[in-house]
């Protein structure tokens, strides 16, 4: 017997200053300094943006986006700052045994970045706030305990609730908004916090006046249409409203793909370990978001740079490393028949998702995981 009725119990799940903690993870030395995270453009020294940094490096006014050039005016008098270039495939190895933590708390889950996801907990708080704040709790505990990464956790009765809560009290934050004070939460913060409003439509609504979420949530929805149109109108007056009718759910579009670069170019299949390592890293992932795959493709770039692609659909759908591989194999063989080309790098896509049937069982779900 269940008591939540319409109601639900969402919680939003946000790592803190994400890639910046991971490269923390194995660097004990600069766990006090600041620490910027970058994506070199290659063109010049120190062309390119920051993809993020800690607490530390924020406190002097370092900005995700920001140029590296200016991070590294802002820290020029901090001898101690360290710059570090991105290494997406360590922060996506570990981002994606969080999510397996994460999806033992729920059998909804929903991965919405690298470092994001929202598990629907109305069965298991059954309407209860201090039971999903307990939740909430051990959630944060075990990251700590077994990845040694903070993270951040909003508790409300949608996603936008849920994920504006976490957002609220960063980092290592735990905030719960209940139905009652979604509109005291909401109708003080400027528009700007509100979900899916960039700098433009910002812009738009403060010429209208409209500078805190409140002032959107009352205004008059036909005026809204006449300036933002049928759907982002009403959209925009009901997300300021905290009406977020989303479900939690894992989504089935998309595709993912892993490429390495070749210890030697070649025009033959002699890449196996390479490949092998590939679809591991894929069926894993596929795992971990709880999806088995349509379609394989392999992507073979030549030495010119030039990128080629070949992919198959599949009778039925797969998840494991040996599946994929041995259909990816099948697609190399013929591509290299096809003539001469000598490849640099390769990879493997997936695509043409479906759910994975066991997943929406707990009980078959823990065996799975054993
Ligand atoms: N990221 C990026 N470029 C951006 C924004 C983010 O490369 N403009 C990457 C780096 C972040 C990761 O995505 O670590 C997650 O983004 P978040 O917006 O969640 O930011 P952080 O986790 O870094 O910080 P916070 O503690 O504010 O969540
Ligand atoms: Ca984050
Ligand atoms: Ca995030």
């Amino acid at each position: 017997m269940t008591f939540h009725g319409n109601s639900r119990t969402v919680l939003a799940v946000d790592l803190d200053y994400f890639f910046a903690q991971c490269e923390q993870l194995r660097r004990a030395d600069i766990k006090d300094k600041p620490v910027v995270v970058c994506v070199y453009s290659g063109r010049s020294k120190d062309s390119g943006v920051v993809s993020t940094c800690n607490y530390i490096a924020r406190n002097f006014g370092v900005r995700s986006g920001i140029p590296i050039t200016q991070a590294k005016k802002i820290l020029s008098g901090n001898q101690a700052a360290v710059f570090l270039p991105i290494d997406r495939e360590y922060y996506e190895s570990i981002s994606e045994r969080i999510m397996a933590i994460l999806r033992t708390h729920s059998t909804l889950w929903e991965q919405v970045s690298i470092d994001e996801a929202y598990l629907d907990l109305t069965p298991e708080a059954n309407g209860d706030l201090d039971l999903a704040k307990e939740i909430g709790y051990k959630i944060k505990i075990e990251i700590l305990e077994k990845e040694n990464l903070t993270c951040s956790v909003g508790i409300g009765p949608n996603k936008l609730i849920a994920k504006m809560a976490a957002d609220s009290v960063k980092p290592n934050g735990l905030t719960i908004v209940s139905s009652e004070m979604v509109r005291p939460f909401l109708d003080p913060m400027p528009v700007a916090k509100l979900v899916g409003i960039g700098p433009r439509t910002e812009q738009k609504l403060n010429e209208l006046n409209i500078k805190r979420i409140g002032d959107l949530a009352r205004h008059d929805e036909n005026a809204l249409i006449a300036e933002f149109g049928n759907n982002l109108g009403p959209h925009l007056k009901h997300f300021a409203m905290g009406i977020d009718e989303d479900p939690v759910q894992q989504r089935t579009t998309g595709q993912f793909s892993r490429i390495v670069t070749l210890k030697r170019n070649t025009s033959s299949l002699a890449f196996e370990v390479e490949l092998n390592s590939l679809c591991k890293d894929i069926s894993q992932k596929l795992e971990t978001r709880g999806l088995r795959c349509k379609s394989v493709g392999i992507i073979a770039i030549s030495s010119d740079l030039r990128t080629k692609n070949r992919s198959k659909t599949l009778d039925a759908p797969i998840f494991t490393a040996e599946e994929i591989e041995e259909t990816a194999k099948g697609l190399f063989r013929s591509f290299f028949e096809e003539g001469e080309t000598l490849v640099r790098r390769i990879g493997v896509k997936v695509s043409e998702f479906t759910t994975f049937e066991r997943f929406k069982n707990d009980s078959v779900l823990t065996d799975f995981l054993a």
